[in-house]
């Protein structure tokens, strides 16, 4: 009599939660809201500070909107 119908529903969520372990938006990271990741603000996101100087292809020290966007992009491409 053992009811172990809780494993149908945490499917899904597990699904849900994998897809919500892409990078998060840019605007998340932008703490202070400049325009610019500087590394400070990207070593609240453990992936996107490890990544940093690959991420920063203009090499200015900050990530801006369109580098993190490609690099955003490129990780939907491998992750899927
Ligand atoms: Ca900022
Ligand atoms: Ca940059």
């Amino acid at each position: 009599m053992r009811s172990y119908g809780w494993r149908a529903p945490s499917l899904p969520l597990v699904l849900m939660v994998g897809a919500a372990q892409g990078a998060p938006p840019f605007d998340a990271l932008d703490a202070d809201g400049d325009g610019r990741i500087t590394r400070a603000e990207a070593d609240v996101e453990p992936r996107v500070s490890e990544e940093f100087d690959a991420i920063d292809t203009n090499l200015d020290g900050t990530l801006d909107e369109a580098e993190y966007a490609r690099w955003r992009a490129s990780r939907n491409d491998t992750n899927q």
